[in-house]
């Protein structure tokens, strides 16, 4: 009989939206689970929990250490994500750092840390989004951001297969989580809350925004061995979002 190793897992941003949710997906397939965020999770649960900060390379450097306390790493997932709206022309210097430092120059710190760990190979999944390709208006700096993840995802996976290690990003359409419930708030107002996340959904080929778990299932499988012969790519989870152009006959 063949025993499989349980999967080592470590989750940055796992406390909330597509993190969380990849956390619970990933306990629920027998994975040890180890989270790396700001805020404790409202339901810890059977998850390992880490305060982290992921501007700050000491802290990203704990989570890791903390998540191989008990054998090496397998699966990384990196979800810690913001967004702050603003042309170039009016998004403050600070402001555009803020964000590259939590959505991208993160996700190098905890990669940084992390790929040293995963001494039986492995498995890192970066959640990007479709504004990565194509964008809407007044997001300079979280664009930029996500297309820093899709740059960084083939430089790791052409580096790191000699390691055996795979890496891969989902690039999300809109999803209903923490960060798009306050952008939707900011722009519909709290009464327009659920009606403006209604109409986001209406851009979307599927009628709707996604639930954080469709997007957690597709992180699992590219983690899992299912997905052995893929690396160094970028799957739309976007619900036909960047399927369809905007003109009518
Ligand atoms: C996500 C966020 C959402 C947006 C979606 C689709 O990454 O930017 O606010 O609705 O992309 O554009």
């Amino acid at each position: 009989m063949q025993i499989t190793q349980r999967k080592n897992a470590l989750v940055f941003g796992g406390a909330s939206g597509i993190g969380w949710a990849t956390s619970q997906t990933l306990l629920d397939q027998g994975a040890q689970v180890t989270i790396a965020d700001l805020r404790r999770p409202t339901e810890p649960g059977r998850l390992r929990y880490i305060a982290c900060d992921v501007r700050d390379a000491n802290q990203v450097c704990e989570a890791v250490k903390k998540a191989i306390e008990r054998g090496p790493l397998d699966w990384l997932v990196y979800s810690a994500g913001i967004q702050h709206y603003g042309s170039v022309v009016d998004t403050p210097i600070e402001e555009y750092d803020f964000v590259q430092q939590v959505n991208a120059r993160g996700a190098f710190l905890a990669c940084r840390s992390a790929i040293p760990a995963m001494t039986r190979g492995g498995a890192i999944v970066l959640v990007s989004s479709v504004q990565a390709l194509a964008c809407q208006e007044g997001v300079a700096a979280y664009a930029a951001s996500k297309g820093t993840l899709e740059a960084l995802t083939r430089a790791m996976a052409v580096d790191h297969a000699k390691d055996r290690i795979r890496v891969n990003a989902v690039l999300p359409g809109t999803v209903d989580t923490p960060m798009v419930r306050s952008s939707a708030e900011r722009f519909g107002g709290r009464d327009g809350l659920e009606q403006t996340l209604e109409q986001w959904g209406g851009n979307h080929l599927l009628g709707r925004v996604a639930h954080a778990s469709e997007i957690a299932r597709v992180i699992a499988f590219l983690l899992s061995d299912a997905a052995s012969f893929m690396t160094g790519a970028s799957y739309r989870v976007d619900g036909g979002l960047l399927s369809q152009l905007p003109v009518r006959l």
